[in-house]
């Protein structure tokens, strides 16, 4: 391989210098970036500056890495994973990038001998929120294990100028404010200014023959804007892998609209450019519910044309002239519906502009895309109205109706006479309203469709895309979503970390399963003790972060149980918050109670216009506050609130639980990934038959699980019979009591209206069946309790739990995506003996 050494300069350095990694050779480059690049000498130099600096010092290491990962898929024209998502969700970068490049403690001592501290200067990193939850750590957990997988890969989406809002809670309250997380720069990203491409949207297509006979449809569009790629380099745990996240900017293609501007309309000119990068401006913050705007199809048609367009250039670029074996070059992956319409640009990218007959290109892009289905729930369904879909992509509609044609013929000969079956089916949705399904678009454009977890890709096959399933059977699978332990762990759990790996040595961070090694020391009652003061020590740390950020004292030897994830009926948190009101009336009930001190710990956010779910946290923080004002509680119950969960508070708060509580309706919650990282840090899990929850409870065995609720089918049981959930509450009185005492303002300084609507829906409706699941909640909580009081058994308990979730890494899950769906393989990175690090 030729090394990318320019002529003149090839010095023969040590291993460590020649990658510029020793001590003495960071701790220049560190004072060199303050020099030259934040333009600061020590004693006026700001934390901001430091980090930064600390930033381009670590950012130097892995372009290293990156520009020959680069260069080795370019040589080798290797296939390649494009992953299409309009959320990753990456959490801060510098400290897993210490991670990854194995330089954590070096960087460590070379700020110490700088007089400086590393922790501090990772506080000052402001995390990239450029997602809502699950489904966008997800998509970060798989570009983690792509890269440490050795497996070239590009992660596709965009650069939101503000992510998800910050949470501020105020009177109990939600408050959004703007994340203007590029307000300081962001130095992990390399702009590629040159590197632009346009996209169209609205206008009118025709048609003609051209002089070779062939019919060609033209898309003369009303509007085009340009995407402007930004590039992140996201490297591997201890290899030479660097791939590329190519996240789009949407600017205009000039500036100024000068016509506009000559005829003294200056504000008119300025006009189209905000327009057009308002497309890019801001994240829809609605998790599992579709808004239906069309900023929102732009933004997603804008980033899918970026990729697919850029795809093809690479194609060029490698030589290869005609488009034929485009889908041997890549595999693309939707990442929910949200790139859906990647399936129809593809055609019109191969069909319209590239002159490629229909049927090959369709047969191009089914080998092309495969689709992830990541929710059940109705309202997430994406679909577009007609006219608003037509409006925007006139051509795409088009091409959408051909497909739906071609495809509803082959259907007919398979199920003749069968029209009910073809309106399911159809790709457009004719039973009120006009729709586009974004769905049908993924399963007829795709070779490969899975669910997240066992439980929900059975329940997918059943409901959503149950005919789909009948008419190609064959195309689906499960992928148990999974979570990276580099960051999960390694990076946030350092005490559990060291603590494992000298016992079993470090190859579990790459090979999860080698966990199991861990089994007999269940018993071990030296590491016991020292497994329990590793979870002391990270709930002291929590507990003074409460401290400071809530002004709530908790207690650390207390049990520590919590719920962190966004607020959705689905999700339950007020299940938990009706078992909370329990227990703080048993207290009432008999002061002299011997009850395990417990804090309960809350954390998530509410889309802006999602009524229910901000009440949810407005009942939260008012049941924290009588309950942790109450004298009678004695400290035996804290509730509390963290304002503004996100990952860089999951990092703190998943090593510190004791319990994780996964408490969503059976059938409701996809996978969970939350209740992963929970369990690999030596949580206890209550939870449901729900999501991954059914295949961790499989591995960790049901002895040390917490199970309670109904299943999925007693709740189909329960609806067929007509759910009647008074029936419930008027015959649980403790039930009823809690219901009551929220209802008569006990919480709420004596507003009876405050959450009737909450305890209303319970009482008559309850769509998520709370009241179902009560008793056997607060029962299964109990026995909680009674274990935990013995610390020996909780701590088996929870060695065993960690010791078995090997199955739950991102790196399994993405070997069975390489596997069963993209057939891909690792392709070695080898760094050349020279290198510019001088030292
Ligand atoms: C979700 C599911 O709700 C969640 O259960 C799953 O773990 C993730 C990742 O597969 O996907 N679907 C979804 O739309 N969001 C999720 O978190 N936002």
């Amino acid at each position: 391989m030729t090394s990318l050494i320019p002529p003149g300069c090839p010095t023969v350095l040590t291993e460590d210098d020649r990658t510029g990694t020793s001590i003495e050779t960071l701790r220049r480059a560190f004072m060199d970036n303050l020099f030259f690049i934040q333009g600061r000498f020590p004693e006026v130099a700001t934390k901001n500056d430091y980090y930064l600096a600390l930033a381009y010092t670590v950012r130097d290491r892995l372009l290293l890495r990156w520009l020959n990962s680069a260069k080795t898929y370019r040589d080798q024209e290797s296939r390649t994973v494009c992953y299409l998502s309009a959320e990753f969700l990456l959490g801060p970068h510098l400290g897993n990038n210490l991670i990854n490049l194995g330089l954590y403690e070096a960087v460590e001592e070379a700020m110490r001998q700088t007089g400086l501290n590393l922790k501090e200067l990772l506080d000052q990193e402001e995390e990239p929120g450029l997602g809502n939850g699950g489904l966008g750590r997800l998509a970060a957990c798989y570009m983690d294990s792509l890269a440490t997988l050795e497996i070239p890969a590009i992660g596709y989406g965009i650069r939101y100028e503000y992510g998800i809002f910050d949470q501020e809670i105020r009177d109990g309250w939600q408050v959004e404010i703007t994340d203007k997380w590029l307000r300081y720069g962001n130095p992990w990203e390399i702009p590629r200014p040159e590197l632009i491409l346009q996209v169209k949207f609205g206008g009118h297509t025709y048609s003609y023959t051209d002089d070779q006979g062939r019919y060609r449809v033209v898309w003369e569009p009303h509007q085009v804007i340009q995407g402007v790629a930004y590039d992140t380099p996201i490297l591997g745990y201890k290899v030479n892998t660097a791939n590329l996240l190519r996240l789009w900017r949407a600017e205009a293609v000039e500036s100024f609209d000068f016509q506009a501007f000559n005829t003294g309309d200056y504000y008119g000119a300025v006009n189209q450019k905000i327009a057009s990068e308002n497309i890019t401006k801001v994240l829809y913050p609605n998790d599992e519910q579709l808004q239906g705007k069309e900023l929102r199809l732009m933004q997603q048609y804008f980033f899918c044309s970026c990729a697919l367009q850029d795809m093809i250039r690479l194609y060029k670029q490698s030589g290869n002239k005609d488009l034929s074996r485009f889908h041997e070059k890549f595999t693309v992956q939707l990442n929910d519906t949200h790139p859906a319409i990647s399936v129809a640009e593809l055609m019109r990218l191969l069909v319209d502009e590239h002159l490629m007959p229909w049927e090959q290109a369709w047969d191009i892009t089914r080998q092309t895309f495969a689709y992830t289905n990541h929710t059940l729930l109705p309202e997430a369904l994406e679909k577009w109205p007609l006219d608003l879909f037509g409006s925007l992509l006139p051509r795409h509609l088009q091409i959408i109706y051909e497909i739906n044609q071609r495809f509803l013929d082959q259907v007919r000969l398979q199920y003749p006479g069968d029209n009910d079956r073809l309106r399911r089916l159809s790709i457009i949705d004719e039973s009120g309203c006009r729709y586009v399904r974004m769905a049908h678009l993924a399963a007829v454009g795709s070779h490969a469709i899975n669910g997240v977890a066992a439980l929900h890709s059975e329940l997918l096959k059943q409901t959503v895309l149950k005919d789909f399933y009948e008419l190609t059977p064959q195309k689906f699978s499960n992928k148990t979503n999974g979570v990276t332990p580099r960051r999960w762990m390694v990076l946030s759990n350092p005490g559990l970390t060291r603590l494992i790996t000298e016992r079993i040595g470090e190859d579990w961070v790459k090979h999860l399963d080698q966990l199991r090694r861990l089994e007999p020391l269940a018993e071990d009652r030296d590491f016991a003790a020292q497994w329990r003061s590793v979870k002391h020590e990270n709930k002291e740390r929590l507990a003074a972060y409460i401290r400071d950020r809530v002004g709530v004292t908790v207690d650390p030897h207390s049990l520590f149980s919590i719920l962190v994830k966004r607020i959705h009926e689905y999700k339950r948190q007020h299940l938990c918050v009706l078992n909370i009101i329990t227990l703080y009336q048993m207290l009432k009930d008999n002061p002299q109670l011997d009850m395990v001190p417990q804090t309960f710990i809350f954390g998530g956010k509410a889309a802006p216009g999602y009524y229910m779910a901000k009440l949810i946290i407005k009942l939260i923080n008012s049941v924290a506050d009588v309950i942790n004002h109450d004298p009678a509680v004695r400290d035996r119950l804290k509730v509390v609130f963290l304002p503004d969960y996100n990952v860089t508070l999951g990092q703190r708060v998943y090593p510190a639980a004791d319990l994780s509580q996964q408490i969503s309706t059976a059938g409701y919650e996809a996978s969970g990934t939350g209740n992963m990282k929970f369990a690999l840090n030596g949580a206890l899990t209550i939870g449901t038959l729900d999501g991954a929850n059914v295949e961790i409870r499989e591995e960790v065995g049901a002895e040390n699980f917490f199970l309670f609720g109904n299943t999925v089918e007693q709740l189909q049981e329960l609806w067929r019979n007509g759910y009647r959930p008074w029936e419930f509450a008027n015959s649980n009185p403790m039930l009823k009591r809690v219901l009551d005492l929220i209802g008569s303002g006990y919480f709420s300084h004596g507003d009876t209206a405050l959450f009737r609507p909450i305890v209303e829906h319970l009482w008559q409706n309850d769509r998520y069946c709370l009241l179902a699941d009560y008793q056997s909640y607060v029962d299964c909580h109990q026995q909680v309790l009674q274990v935990y009081q013995d610390q020996a058994q909780w701590t088996k308990m929870s060695i065993l739990n960690v010791a078995r979730m090997g199955k739950f890494s991102s790196d399994r899950a993405i070997r069975e995506y390489c596997q069963d769906i993209w057939h891909v393989e690792p392709v070695k990175i080898v760094l050349p003996a020279t290198s510019y690090m001088t030292p």
